[in-house]
């Protein structure tokens, strides 16, 4: 059983992951309407994986004899300026994102909360992932710069992921 505090701030986790999917499918129609299929692709796997982690931490909720309570996401924007912006913003909001995760951390330590401990530990490491693929790939547009046939190569090779 967790306690009601532990629930709650996993319930605004659940938020906060599906708020990332919903930002990173913005994303998403912003560089596909400016033809960056790749670009695209690369977002769109992003919001599947964002879902892929409010849903754990759905699951985990209950199995726990929680409560999940969903609340409401708000509207990303629409235009993100330019492809590095948009990889920019993935990165400031990956580390927002890291941290939640350690507060979410430091909360179970406080509550004595060991499952939720044992289980947030995948989290801990799938953010050091999550910043340094987007610290790569802003990387690599500020190598390429403005050069047009770069942008296309960084779009093929996003579109392998
Ligand atoms: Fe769920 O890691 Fe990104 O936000």
């Amino acid at each position: 059983m967790q306690s009601k505090k532990m629930q709650d701030a996993f319930n605004d986790q659940i938020q906060a992951e599906m708020a990332s999917a919903y930002l990173y499918l913005a994303m998403a129609a912003y560089c596909e309407g400016k033809n960056l299929k790749g670009f695209g692709h690369w977002l769109r796997a992003q919001y599947n994986e964002e879902v892929g982690h409010a849903m754990k931490m759905f699951d985990f909720v209950i199995e726990r004899g929680g409560q999940v309570v969903l609340k409401s996401i708000e509207a990303p924007a629409a235009d993100f300026g330019s492809p590095l912006a948009v990889f920019e913003k993935v990165l400031a909001h990956e580390q927002q994102i890291t941290a939640r995760i350690n507060s979410l951390y430091e909360l179970a330590l406080a509550e004595k909360d060991y499952a939720s401990q044992i289980f947030l530990q995948w989290f801990i490491t799938e953010q050091v992932e999550e910043e340094g693929s987007a610290g790569e790939i802003i990387e690599k547009m500020k190598m390429a710069g403005d050069k047009g046939n770069a942008l296309v190569w960084i779009d093929k090779e996003l579109g392998k992921r």
